[in-house]
């Protein structure tokens, strides 16, 4: 029988500053509500899905700076969308701040499942931007400043089904992080992202690039993995501020099957076959056969480039 997920990605249009926690989950339900109408079993939320995306703005007052993180997942404003979820038995992830009991604070995202409880956490490795105010930007990215490295790694987990696999924006631009899953032989990878529209440092890249190089990172990493992809923005103006929208599903070919059509809330699905990933782990990305490690070790005993002599 084959392993067929209703997949529903949950794309959001803007937050502002001023948008309470419970007014967007009114949203998030409002989504959820849209796909149980569509029979999907799991819903797909962006990147730091509760609040706008604060670390575009510089701040110095720590107790500012913790206004936007979560101490508690569920916690009051995201109860409702637990138990409604388990209530319909669909299936959750999306991206929130994390601050922890012991006071580390991460840009993470969570696994739901049918039940409504957490199997999977994923803490984003990939921290673009900077720690400091720069004014040679046109606008601030400042995740450096704000979260640590995430320090779970890529897992993967069994559930729905399948084997299930989480990263976070600017992780998506990185070969690595579909191969480490797919070394763990992923079949579904989610994430949601917050990507501005335009290059901060380059003023002639604007968001016919920024789309051209999603996709590309996206097709390229389901390709290669043979997974199954499921990228999910967070879109539109926030206070005054541009990000693209572009939320796709990526077949284990590299094909796109579903994407966005608005810079607004809304609902993408696809049936995702899961048994499809299984001709390219098989064949030509049969990694057990075909992966030559010994010539890989600068991938991992290297960061920066080294030049020849
Ligand atoms: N939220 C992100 O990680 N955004 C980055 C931007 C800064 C390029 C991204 O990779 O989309």
């Amino acid at each position: 029988m084959a392993r067929i997920l209703r997949i529903g990605g949950a794309q959001m249009g803007a937050i502002q500053k001023t948008d309470s926690r419970q007014v967007v989950a009114r949203r998030m339900l409002d989504l959820l509500d849209r796909a149980k109408a569509q029979n999907c079993d799991l819903v797909v939320y962006p990147e730091l899905a509760l609040t706008t995306f604060f670390p575009r703005w510089y701040m110095t007052d720590q107790v500012d700076v913790d206004s936007w993180f979560e101490r508690e997942m569920p916690n009051a404003a995201t109860r409702p969308l637990f138990e409604r979820a388990a209530r319909y038995a669909i299936g959750l992830t999306f991206g929130y701040a994390e601050l922890t009991s012991d006071g580390h604070r991460f840009n993470t995202s969570v696994l739901v499942d049918r039940d409504g409880r957490i199997v999977g956490k994923y803490r984003k490795v990939h921290l673009p931007g900077h720690s400091e105010y720069d004014p040679q930007r046109a606008f601030q990215h400042l995740e450096k400043r704000y979260f640590e490295p995430g320090d779970l790694g890529f897992p993967v987990w069994r559930t729905m089904g399948g084997i299930l696999g989480m990263c976070i924006c600017n992780d998506r631009r990185w070969p690595e992080t579909y191969r480490v899953m797919g070394l763990q032989g992923v079949e579904l990878i989610t994430l949601g992202y917050n990507t501005p529209s335009t290059n901060a440092q380059k003023s002639d890249e604007g968001p016919q690039t920024r789309l051209f190089h999603h996709r590309l990172t996206l097709q390229a990493g389901a390709y290669q993995n043979s997974t199954w992809v499921v990228a999910v923005a967070k879109c539109g103006i926030e206070d005054g501020h541009p990000l693209i929208a572009g939320s796709i599903i990526v077949n284990p070919d590299g094909e796109i099957v579903a994407e966005s059509q608005t810079e607004d809330d809304e609902l993408i699905v696809a049936d995702c076959d899961l048994d499809a990933t299984v001709f390219g782990k098989e064949t030509i990305f049969d990694f057990k056969r075909h992966r030559r490690v010994e010539h890989y070790e600068r991938i991992t005993s290297q960061t920066g480039v080294i030049l020849p002599e």
